[in-house]
């Protein structure tokens, strides 16, 4: 146990960077510092990663901040973020907002330490739900779930109503999870407010946040309400995970090989243990929250920025039309054939990654870029917006979108390790396919049916709890009239790039 300033005991992994940084004098600062406080001047506690960007852009690459007695290291710079990318000297760090949730989600996938034996096995048995054959088994579902949102966005359109593209995002990505997942439905098209699932959700990420920004020690003191509402949350979260279970070991093997199906019956491949019952509950939780809460934020993005940039919009429209053509429904690979609408994710994540940094620590003592020496179980928090706003990777127009910065040619000619928006090695996003093939669809779906009109008086505002989020994104829709195919005049067959891109007059 460490001891902060006010002599308060801090939780194990809570440590401050004096003791793993020998040569913190080499990291800089803040210059103004208040003595017991440390770096807050100006700080915004509901905006931590937000508040970081600023710091860093004064700062540099790599940076500290102190906060109730302890240093924090940042890292941002293309070269420092390549080298933590190497596993034999480095691996994630569970602390921080993750190590505030493991009372959530315990030791699941997310927030397992390396060490703990969990985390190999529950990886090696849950994997092959990624796999492409499983991805194509959830395209149905995805699909499904997709005309729920288009059904409710017609009628918006219907009555001249606007939507709001957050909450109608989360709406969607928590369905398809629930449903892919767990076989599992919410029901969310069909209520006026937020599941109370997601309510729950929301409020324990916003504590997992709200607890970095007061001294550990005095967290039960100074939250005492919130500590009270969060173990509640908590416990909303755990009846409905143990409500799903009971209802699928009560009708027997789902046999659908969806990710339940292999918490609760599959063996591991090599060692054939099994998940325990409240390891199961953990990855349940886990992948209820990791599979909706930062796909939702990724496409809230995107339609952001496609209502922005009409030309954008016009040439990703060209693009669903030509590979889709007038099909109703999409076969699962003509998604990934939609590489333009791909490019428009991609920098919507590298502008606003919805999941904002991760920490790596040293597992051995070494220098990191040949500069910054670090004990074993040193560590630093990666800020991946600002990393992919580094102008050495990315232009001196870096702020700008642009989704051509992800065409072919120019992801070839950028350093490997400059875009992380997933995280890095062994430990990174296991849901990666399933989102992009997710967000692309959906994305897909709503360029071929709507015009995106948007607020002019809608400045982005983004909104963090552990996530981020633009807030008060609303939309007006416009159906489309000109550019949409006929439904018979292309056929489903042959290369999309023999066929003539069918192009109307508004494009
Ligand atoms: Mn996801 C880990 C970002 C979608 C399930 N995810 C991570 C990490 C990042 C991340 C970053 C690594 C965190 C760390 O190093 O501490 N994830 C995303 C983003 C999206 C996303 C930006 C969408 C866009 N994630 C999803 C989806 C699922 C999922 C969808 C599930 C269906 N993610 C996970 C799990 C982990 C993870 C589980 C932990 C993996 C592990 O440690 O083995």
């Amino acid at each position: 146990m460490a001891e902060t300033a006010t002599g308060a005991a801090l939780p194990r992994g809570f440590r401050g960077a004096e003791a793993g940084w020998p040569r913190l004098d080499l990291i800089p600062r803040p210059p103004h510092r208040l003595p017991l406080l440390g770096d807050v001047i100006g700080v915004d506690r509901r905006t931590p990663v937000q508040d970081s960007l600023r710091y860093a852009r004064q700062l540099g690459p790599i940076f500290r901040r102190r906060a109730f007695g302890k240093e924090f290291v940042f890292v941002w710079g293309t070269g420092l973020v390549a080298d933590l990318a190497d596993e034999e000297r480095f691996a994630k760090h569970v602390g921080l907002g993750v190590a505030n949730l493991r009372p959530v989600a315990g030791d699941g996938l997310f927030t397992a330490y390396n060490h703990e034996p969990n985390w190999r096995r529950a990886h090696d048995v849950l994997a092959p739900g990624f796999s492409r054959e499983a991805m194509a088994g959830y395209h149905p579902m995805m699909l499904a779930v997709a005309e729920r949102l288009t059904d409710s966005w017609d009628r918006a359109l219907a009555a001249g109503r606007s939507v709001d593209v957050p909450g109608d995002m989360t709406k969607l990505t928590l369905e398809t999870i629930a449903r892919t997942g767990f076989g599992h439905d919410f029901g969310s098209f069909e209520r006026a407010r937020p599941h109370p699932f997601v309510t729950a959700m929301v409020g324990t990420l916003s504590h997992a946040q709200r607890l970095n920004s007061v001294p550990s020690a005095l967290a039960p003191l100074l939250l005492r309400g919130a500590v009270r509402r969060n173990t509640a949350d908590i416990a909303y979260l755990d009846r409905t995970v143990d409500d799903l279970v009971r209802t699928r070991r009560a009708g027997g093997r789902d046999g659908s090989g969806d990710l339940l199906d292999r918490m609760l019956e599959t063996s591991h491949p090599t060692t054939g243990e099994r998940l325990s019952p409240e390891n199961v509950r953990r990855q349940v939780i886990t992948f209820l929250v990791a599979g909706h809460e930062t796909t939702s934020g990724a496409l809230s993005f995107a339609l952001h920025y496609l209502s922005r940039h009409p030309e954008v919009a016009a040439r990703a429209r060209a693009e669903v039309d030509q590979v889709w053509g007038g099909t109703e429904a999409p076969a699962y690979d003509r998604v990934a054939r939609l590489r333009y609408v791909r490019r428009v994710l991609d920098e919507s994540l590298r502008l606003w990654p919805t999941a904002p940094a991760y920490a790596r620590e040293a597992t051995r003592d070494t220098v990191l870029a040949g500069t910054h020496p670090m004990r074993r179980g040193a560590w630093a928090l990666v800020l991946t917006p600002m990393l992919h706003r580094d102008p050495e990777a990315w232009g001196p127009d870096a702020e700008e979108f642009d989704p051509d910065r992800f065409d072919a040619g120019a992801v070839r000619s950028r350093p490997p390790h400059t875009f992380k928006p997933f995280g890095t090695g062994a430990r990174a996003c296991i849901g990666r396919q399933f989102a992009l093939h997710e967000a692309t669809l959906v994305l897909g779906l709503l360029l071929r049916r709507y015009e995106l009109r948007p607020d002019p008086a809608y400045r982005l505002r983004v909104a963090e709890r552990l996530t981020l989020m633009p807030e008060g994104l609303r939309l007006r829709l416009d159906r489309r009239t000109a550019g949409t195919p006929a439904p018979a005049a292309v056929t489903e067959e042959g290369p999309a790039e023999s066929r003539c891109p069918v192009r109307g007059a508004g494009d």
